[in-house]
């Protein structure tokens, strides 16, 4: 059996476990997202009309507990649906078992509702930018009072900036690829700003910053849109919905949507902030959220997305010199490419972090 074979036997005998009905046509992978497997498979249902949905393997190196991350989709999604019971929600199927996943030999699997959409992984539609600013804000709005005890941390500390900075250090002590000789300027710049890199966390643990229940993986791939209305469907991939700082919302959307060029362009010379890029998200995002939050948090925003661009030149910079165990690579210095883009990002928006808090303060005010 060829690869593609292969895979179709397996997606079908998923499919199966999740009791879709029909024939299993086709399947395609849908390459975004570093981290998990997606596919979208297609069938023929019984009255002959052809319907689709969403498998997922997940990645279990990077969730060792996928179970917990299920357990939180679940309180999520239900939760969500409650408050709004018109919008378009994910729909996770059960197997027989009632369970939202099956654990194979072949991996971890969910499968859920396709929902007819367009997705964005680079965007300069200011308009789409506003809209998915709105979307984000209003997951945590609609979140804000939910039982964040429930939660399990899928992946703990993820956000924790200083936690990744020491998990780094040791990374570059033990140098088990012998990579670090060729990354000495990176990690040199990097651990220059350690201290501005870590001021959210660090205003955390001071009592500055509060915990709400926040997405943490804000990157606008992760909102659906409808192409016509350009409006936000919903927003996609729950993994990481845990208790966190607004900031790691706002400064993480701001990092992958308000850059110039996408998060791996290995032209570093075109990297860039496009402040009206970051307006138009600051305008979606602040609209119902600025009334709730806190000034030190308003405050910071225009930081976070430095800390948020910092912390993923940490992360990609850590995977590289471990050899690329945790993120997904099309050839091998892809995780080198990526924290280059990253350093170039954020050095470009320390320059300019007054006119990004400039923009805040705006938007907060109505006035964007
Ligand atoms: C991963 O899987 P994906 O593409 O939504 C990662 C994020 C990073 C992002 C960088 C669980 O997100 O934290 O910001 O790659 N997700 C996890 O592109 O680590
Ligand atoms: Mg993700």
């Amino acid at each position: 059996m060829n690869h593609s074979q292969d895979m179709n036997a397996k997606l079908a005998r998923v499919c199966k476990v999740f009791r879709i009905k029909g024939t299993f046509q086709s399947y395609e992978e849908i390459k975004v997202g570093n981290i998990n497997r997606t596919y979208k498979v297609n069938f023929i249902r019984d009255d002959g009309k052809p319907k689709s949905y969403i498998v997922q393997d997940v990645n279990t190196y990077a969730f060792k507990e996928p179970v917990k991350v299920m357990e939180n989709i679940d309180y999520v999604t239900e939760y969500l649906h409650q408050k709004s019971p018109k919008k378009t929600a994910l729909h996770f199927h059960h197997t027989r078992e009632r369970k939202t996943y099956f654990v194979g030999e072949d991996g971890f699997w969910r499968l859920f509702n396709y929902i007819p959409s367009v997705n964005y992984s680079v965007c300069d539609d200011l308009e789409v930018v506003r809209n998915a600013g709105l979307a984000f804000g209003e997951f945590q709005m609609l979140l804000s009072d939910f039982d964040a005890s429930l939660l399990h941390e899928t992946i703990p500390g993820f956000h924790n900036t200083r936690q990744r900075y020491d998990k780094l250090r040791a990374v570059v002590e033990a140098d088990p690829c012998g990579k670090v000789a060729e990354v000495r300027e990176e990690l040199d710049w990097i651990f220059s700003v350690e201290d501005t890199a870590c001021r959210l966390i660090d205003m955390h643990r001071q009592g500055k910053l509060p915990l709400r229940v926040t997405h943490n993986d804000t990157k606008i791939n992760n909102v659906l849109f409808d192409g016509d209305t350009k409006e936000a469907i919903v927003v996609i991939d729950l993994d990481t919905v845990m208790p966190g700082l607004v900031g790691y919302d706002f400064g993480d959307a701001i990092r992958f949507a308000a850059n110039d060029v996408a998060e791996d362009c290995p032209e570093i010379e075109k990297v860039g902030l496009n402040l009206e890029v970051f307006r138009a998200f600051a305008e979606g995002f602040l609209k119902h959220t600025a009334s709730t939050l806190l000034p030190e948090e308003l405050d910071t925003l225009a930081l976070s997305s430095f800390v948020m661009t910092a912390e993923l030149a940490v992360r990609f910079m850590d995977d590289y010199i471990q050899g690329n165990p945790y993120f997904k690579i099309l050839y091998p210095e892809h995780n080198l490419v990526r924290t280059r883009c990253q350093i170039a990002l954020a050095k470009d928006m320390l320059a300019r972090m007054d006119e990004m808090e400039q923009i805040v303060r705006e938007c907060a005010a109505g006035n964007c």
